[in-house]
């Protein structure tokens, strides 16, 4: 490549990584490239109201496609704006990588204005945080982003640009391709011995669980985690908040773990002699690091990317590290290999799914509800109705859309968004509109409480400016649902900073010139949402709910 500008550069290496948005709020510091996709069409700048938007529409983005995205934001506080956004990152596993412009070299370490020791503010929140200090080296800085942002367990990285490195400079650079710089599809196998053994304690197994993570989402090896279920005659439950792992419609399926979860997955978990844990770290709300959930005897086969996940909550009686689809792959021919047929255990699997049943009685026992304003629990029902195949769904926090855990069905991979075990409250309106931006074939609908939405939906206007189709449901029971219940249960009904006063989210939608609908009407909620998804325009539906605080989901011990 000849000499361009410096800040063009910067944008022909994104599009080199086939970048196709950048998400972020302008500065001083950051022209200098904002300015270089003046006009282009295959290179565009989301313009955000906050950074937060930014990076957590970066997030839905990556999530929903398994592809990096990129945020761009000014010194000192447009960049500390992302803090939130990039802890939801980390711990979600999304390669986001947020790019900074800073002040010049010459103010930095001398307190100058909007300058902050931003490498040290995001380091605890990304898998890397640099600063360039040569223009020479920015090429070779944004490729390690991405390499980094993109390795192994995938996470933020913060690429910190002091401005005077591309401000009036130029720049020329080879332009590698992804695959010259990084690994493309890499998929690490496992250990054959460890393979062999795991196949060995599966085929002896009476009563064998799958539990399917985040990583068989990451490394598209949701068939995989099927037909190894069916060869064995495996319960399946996907650990908390992936429910979108494996097809909740299956027959082996019994349901989400987790407080939000069923206490009939708990049971068919703490029935389990061997669990196979696929892709996950086993986290924390699928089990509490207990034995509440998961029995002391039972033997645990964990399978994961990161090698510092193995073991590392529960004794496992046989660690592999590997890419879930590619170990998956090797367990079924292991399998295949030691028995032709795999493993009939006909007992267990009319037991599970006898535990699966009830999971489907005592949600349908709920079809009987009828109040005003409705309870919660009666929304989900008639939303699934609405719900086109493949819907992408992003959950926020909160009691009310937290119902969802257990009433929402998910068939395919990279359609349940959540908070990641990051729990922020707040993140779901602008997750859903990255998750709409990475795949707009598909319907994106959000799910919020009245506390969350009000967090970021200040991008309804991004919204509408870059028209951007989320349907997004508010549950309102006017109030901090999730925490009134706590000060309910523990704090003697001392009702401190949970009840709320709102504004009509319908109207507030119309104000920003996004479409507003009111439901005060189980019936009218299929229509709804329907109507909503077919007219292809940011909306958001408000529904009335009553104040509902659901017990957790029971644990065997
Ligand atoms: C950033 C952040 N702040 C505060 C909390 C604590 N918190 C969790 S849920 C919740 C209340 C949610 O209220 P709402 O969105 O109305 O949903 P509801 O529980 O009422 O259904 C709060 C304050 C949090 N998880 N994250
Ligand atoms: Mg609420």
């Amino acid at each position: 490549m000849s000499e361009i500008a410096a800040g063009q550069a910067v944008i022909e290496l994104l599009r080199a990584e086939g970048v196709e948005y950048v998400f972020g709020v302008t500065g001083l510091t950051t022209n200098s490239m904002v300015t270089q996709m003046y006009g282009r069409e295959d290179i565009k700048f989301i313009d955000t109201r906050h950074e937060e938007g930014a990076i957590l529409m970066a997030y839905g983005y990556s999530k929903s496609t398994g592809k990096p995205s990129v945020c761009m934001t000014t010194s000192g506080p447009g960049t500390i704006n992302l803090a939130g956004g990039m802890s939801l990152a980390l711990k979600g596993r999304a390669p986001v990588i947020a790019i900074a412009g800073d002040t010049a070299m010459e103010y930095i370490g001398r307190d100058g204005s909007q300058a902050f020791d931003l490498v040290n503010v995001f380091k605890p929140l990304t898998k890397m945080a640099v600063q360039a200090n040569k223009t020479e080296r920015v090429p070779d800085l944004i490729r390690e982003a991405f390499r980094v942002a993109m390795w192994g367990k995938q996470g933020p990285v913060l690429l910190d640009i002091p401005r005077d490195l591309l401000d009036q400079e130029t720049l020329s650079d080879e332009m590698l391709s992804p695959d010259q710089y990084r690994t493309v599809n890499a998929r690490t196998s496992g250990d054959l011995q460890a393979v062999s053994q795991a196949a060995n304690l599966l085929l002896s197994a009476e009563r064998p669980l799958l539990l399917a993570g985040g990583g068989v989402v990451d490394a598209e090896a949701s068939a995989e985690a099927v037909q190894l279920a069916e060869i064995l005659d495996m319960a399946m439950v996907p650990s908390y908040g992936h429910h979108d792992a494996i097809p909740n419609s299956h027959p082996n399926y019994i349901g989400p773990p987790g407080g939000r979860g069923s206490g009939e997955a708990h049971e068919a978990m703490d029935r389990a002699d061997v669990i196979l844990a696929l892709g996950t770290k086993i986290n924390q709300a699928s089990s509490s690091w207990d034995y509440s959930v998961i029995n002391e005897d039972t033997k645990i086969i964990q399978i994961d990317i990161d090698p510092i996940e193995i073991g590392r909550n529960y004794p496992v009686s046989v660690g592999i590290v590997g890419d879930a689809q590619r170990v998956a792959q090797q367990l079924i021919e292991e399998v295949l290999k030691m028995s032709v047929d795999g493993k009939t255990n006909n007992i267990w699997k009319s037991e599970f799914q006898s535990i699966a049943k009830k999971r489907i009685e005592r949600l349908g026992a709920e079809k009987s509800l009828n109040a005003n304003p409705m309870m919660p629990q009666q929304v989900y029902p008639e939303l699934t109705k609405a719900l086109p195949k493949g819907c992408m769904v992003t959950i926020d926090a909160g009691v009310a859309p937290g119902l969802s855990y257990d009433r929402i069905f998910f068939e395919e991979p990279r359609t349940m968004f959540n908070y990641a075990g990051q729990g922020a409250l707040g993140m779901g309106f602008s997750v859903g509109l990255g998750t709409k931006l990475g795949r707009p074939d598909r319907t994106a609908v959000s799910l919020h409480g009245d506390g969350g939405f009000l967090y970021t939906c200040g991008e309804l206007n991004t919204a509408v400016r870059h028209n951007i189709p989320s349907v997004s449901i508010v549950l309102n029971n006017n109030c901090m649902g999730a925490e009134k219940s706590q000060q309910k249960a523990l704090h003697n009904e001392k009702y401190v900073g949970v009840d709320l006063e709102n504004p009509r989210f319908d109207k507030l939608a119309e104000v920003f010139g996004a479409k507003g609908y009111y439901v005060e009407h189980p019936s009218e909620i299929a229509d709804v949402v329907s109507e909503a998804v077919k007219n292809n325009e940011p909306s958001v539906i408000e529904i009335p709910v009553q104040e509902y605080f659901p017990p957790s989901a029971p644990t065997p011990r």
